[in-house]
């Protein structure tokens, strides 16, 4: 059977990307596919945490996938560290990672800036991890945002790469499933840079455990220009903000943005905005109240936590027993 992997960090302010880019496409994916959705938290700490929060930050994470939809006994929900496996793979897939292919990846060079010397060996390693988080589970589909699409091609190379060297087809080239109309939701500060959870302003972005009024103020602040939307999709062009929104607009109401612009092209942000909140209240609004509930148990969320890592470990260890066969590691 077909196998989804993807994750989320817990790192804390999840926001509507993670949702739209991730979360929400994984909900309808769990009828058709064999589903595995990770808390990636070994890579979270590839950036300094604080213990209590990364343990909060997991509840979350687990919260927000439940509360989202996915049905704790229908998928495998973990978090990652409790599955030995995925830093085992790492290092095996590392040793045949060539350093050129690393040295490509666009998202370690943005978050080790200008200081790659101080930055640690995990953020350098971290699409080896993510390949190895794939394949563990021999996974065929991968949902993710497009910010991910290029660590994505990676783990089909590194795939590609163990099957030549050993001779073998035992990992399936994994396939990116970029899915909705906002594949990459934009800060509401600047059209021009991806919603993210390290934006130091809170106005840069929708959290999906924002109450109705947070997210009406947020969307009222959005950076807008002063121009009436346009009638059609190519007026969006260099507008990267009206273009956001519009593109925020169709993927919560689930149509496209040709037909959000044929209900509000012409019309201006003082009429467009008030619909964009009332409609994030409407999809988000449930989804925060749900994982505030779930939060409150707490051993809830570690008992699914639990018995999502043992079903995850039973299908890591066994997949593992065989990596060692073909590569050769003795098992006495
Ligand atoms: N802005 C986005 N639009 C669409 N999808 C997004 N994703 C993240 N941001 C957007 C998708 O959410 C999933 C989980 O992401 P993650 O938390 O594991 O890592 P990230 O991409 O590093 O998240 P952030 O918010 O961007 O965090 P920081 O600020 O730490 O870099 C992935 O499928 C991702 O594509």
């Amino acid at each position: 059977m077909n196998r989804i992997f993807s994750g989320v960090q817990p790192t804390g302010n999840l926001h509507l990307g993670n949702y739209l880019g991730a979360i929400r496409n994984w909900v309808a994916l769990q009828r058709d596919y064999d589903c595995v959705f990770c808390i990636v938290d070994l890579h979270a700490l590839t950036l300094p945490q604080r213990r209590d929060e990364l343990r909060a930050n997991t509840r979350e994470v687990a919260a927000a996938y439940i509360a989202a939809g996915i049905d704790p006994d229908r998928c495998i929900i973990f978090n990652q560290a409790a599955v030995s496996g995925h830093s085992e793979l790492a290092w095996l897939l590392g040793c045949i990672t060539p350093l050129g292919w690393l040295n490509r990846m666009t998202q370690f060079k943005e978050k080790a800036g200008r200081h790659r010397d101080n930055a640690g060996l995990g953020l350098y390693a971290y699409p080896v991890l993510m390949a190895a988080d794939i394949l563990l589970y021999k996974a065929t589909h991968v949902p993710v945002g497009e910010d991910q699409k290029q660590h994505l091609e990676l783990a089909r190379d590194i795939a590609g790469a163990f099957n030549r060297q050993y001779e073998t087809e035992f990992f399936p080239l994994p396939e990116p499933q970029i899915l909705g109309e906002a594949t990459r939701v934009m800060s509401l500060r600047d059209g021009r840079v991806k919603m993210s959870k390290s934006d130091p302003s809170e106005y840069s972005r929708i959290n999906m455990t924002d109450d109705a009024d947070t997210i009406a103020l947020k969307v009222r602040k959005a950076k807008t220009d002063p121009d009436p939307l346009p009638h059609e999709v190519k007026g969006l062009e260099n507008r990267p903000e009206a273009a956001n929104l519009v593109s925020i607009y169709a993927a919560l109401a689930e149509t496209s943005r040709e037909a959000v612009l044929a209900e509000f092209g012409g019309k201006m942000f003082s009429i467009f905005k008030p619909a964009l909140s009332d409609l994030a209240v409407a999809r988000l609004g449930p989804i925060g109240q749900e994982m505030s509930h779930l939060l409150k148990d707490r051993g809830l969320i570690d008992g699914i936590l639990h018995k999502g890592s043992e079903r995850a470990n039973e299908i890591a260890r066994h997949h593992m027993a065989e990596l060692h066969d073909i590569v050769g590691i003795l098992r006495p």
